[in-house]
């Protein structure tokens, strides 16, 4: 069932457990200086309130002020609050509706870090009344209160898995609505060709859109909108490798210094490195940062005919990698020189596009590479500096920068990249009907379909079962 966000009543609001006030433990329960437990719903602070040792500051505070004081054990038969034993010292943090991340009234509890003391501060809070909140529920609250759309929503998400700085930034620009805004924008041109598409329908004879007039400019509009469309869909490739990295495979002839390069860019000895042909028989892997771009980098086996049936295993297993590599830097040994099968992997069609081929040992080779190679020497690092400036510049000139063609916004996961497609699908399908004559009134459910899947994205229109599994993914307390 299709619900809309501008829900009037109740039962228009999408479900995720229900409203009552919750409570869950917004950081790690491990070792550290401070905890926060975190409360969120109507008249939440009164009942945290009885759990507090100064309860009237509590709940005459006004929003964003932080008030002092214990976290008692609740009050069994009238205790007076001597008699209650005390929990934790706290600093509590007051949210009023609707100015709050829920929306709701809320609290931040920091009481003391490890395990113990969150644990028993939340305790307390269960017993009198609050409700362990479910994966994702606060975010959940914010998006049904209007507080942030799913982008931002996601983005949140985004910022806690990010692995790289640079990961970070482009959630934060989702966080800060760039997505919401760019979608709406798309999603204005197509609703105003929606609009007169059916103001032709109501009041004229018209029954395609492809001819002169009105008709081309609505065309025009639909093909421009798709084309803003595809540059999102394009920017998701660049979201994905600052995300979860690139593949970057070390390959090339046994002895060439493969694994000396591993170590080299790693900047420690993790791979073996000897002067015996054959030393790395299998594929190894580590994660790096050249210049915030998280790498997986892969040391391969040498690649080489072998009749040792473990080597021969690797050589397979280092073929596979390398089909699903987004960048092979491929190693020569500069005193061996170019053999044929070299020449074979850097100049294939399908390899020469994400090859980068390095010119090694330059401190004893007899002679210079050809200009399109990185002279290295893997012992000393000289030649280093050159290879990681060219592997960044190979990707960013990926077409990853799409920052200038859509005013900054980026898709951020699946669901998004699925969505546009569908959209972009719908906006073909509306063209190639208006170019095939057919009448407006088969073609505008087609564009009223890319509209809701725009829809889909922001969460303006959304489906229970949708909101539910997306927010399931969240973390406790987020
Ligand atoms: N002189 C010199 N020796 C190197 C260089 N790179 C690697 N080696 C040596 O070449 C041999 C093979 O290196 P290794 O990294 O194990 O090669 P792999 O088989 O391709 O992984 C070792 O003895 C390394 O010390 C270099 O740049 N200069
Ligand atoms: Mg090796």
């Amino acid at each position: 069932m299709v619900k809309s966000k501008k829900w009037g009543c109740m039962d228009e609001k999408p479900y995720y457990g229900d409203s009552c006030p919750i409570a869950a433990c917004a950081t790690a329960l491990a070792i550290s200086a401070l905890s926060v437990i975190r409360v969120s719903g109507r008249g939440s602070i009164e009942m945290a309130a009885n759990v507090f040792s100064r309860p009237l500051a509590l709940t005459k505070t006004p929003g964003n002020t932080v008030v002092y004081g214990w976290i008692l054990e609740p009050s069994t038969n009238g205790q007076t609050e001597g008699a209650r034993q005390k929990i934790d010292e706290v600093l509590v943090s007051v949210y009023r509706a609707p100015a709050s991340y829920t929306g709701e009234d809320g609290l931040d509890i920091t009481c003391h870090g490890g395990s113990a003391a969150g644990t028993a501060v939340l305790n307390a809070l269960f017993r009198v009344g609050f409700r362990k909140a479910l994966p994702g529920e606060f975010s959940f609250r914010a998006f049904a209160n209007g507080r942030i759309d799913l982008t931002a929503a996601e983005g949140v998400m985004e910022i806690v898995g990010a692995k790289s700085d640079k990961g970070r930034q482009n959630a934060i620009g989702r966080l800060c609505g760039t997505l919401e805004k760019e979608i709406n924008s798309i999603k204005t041109l197509l609703v105003s060709v929606l609009s007169e598409m059916e103001l032709l329908l109501d009041y004229s004879e018209i029954d395609g859109i492809s001819g002169g007039g009105s008709g081309s400019t609505l065309i025009h509009t639909v093909a421009k909108a798709k084309e803003r469309l595809t540059r999102l869909a394009d920017s998701y490739k660049t979201q994905r490798l600052y995300q979860d990295g690139a593949l970057v495979v070390i390959a090339g002839r046994p002895n060439a210094g493969k694994s000396s390069i591993f170590n080299l860019l790693l900047k420690e000895e993790r791979s073996i490195v000897t002067e015996i042909p054959g030393t790395t028989r299998d594929w190894i892997e580590a994660w790096v940062s050249i210049n915030g771009i998280p790498v997986r980098l892969a040391d391969t086996a040498g690649l080489r005919e072998s009749t040792d049936i473990v080597e021969k295993l690797g050589i397979e297993r280092s073929k596979s990698l390398l089909e699903g590599a987004h960048l092979v830097l491929y190693v020569i040994d500069g005193c061996a020189g170019i053999t044929q099968e070299d020449e074979q992997f850097i100049y294939d069609g399908d390899n020469k596009k994400n090859t980068i081929a390095i010119w090694n040992k330059s401190d004893i080779a007899p002679h210079g590479p050809k200009d399109d190679y990185i002279a290295l020497c893997a012992t000393t690092g000289d030649g280093l500096d050159t290879l990681t400036k060219k592997i960044t510049s190979y990707f960013l000139s990926q077409k990853l920068n799409m920052d200038t063609e859509t005013g900054g916004a980026s898709l951020g996961t699946d669901r998004q990249k699925a969505l546009i497609e569908s959209a972009i699908e719908n906006t073909n399908e509306v063209l190639a009907m208006s170019h095939n004559g057919l009448p407006l009134d088969l073609i505008s459910p087609v564009l009223r379909a890319a509209v809701d899947n725009l829809g889909f994205i922001t969460g303006e229109v959304s489906t229970a079962d949708i909101l539910e599994t997306m927010f399931c993914k969240f973390c406790v307390g987020k």
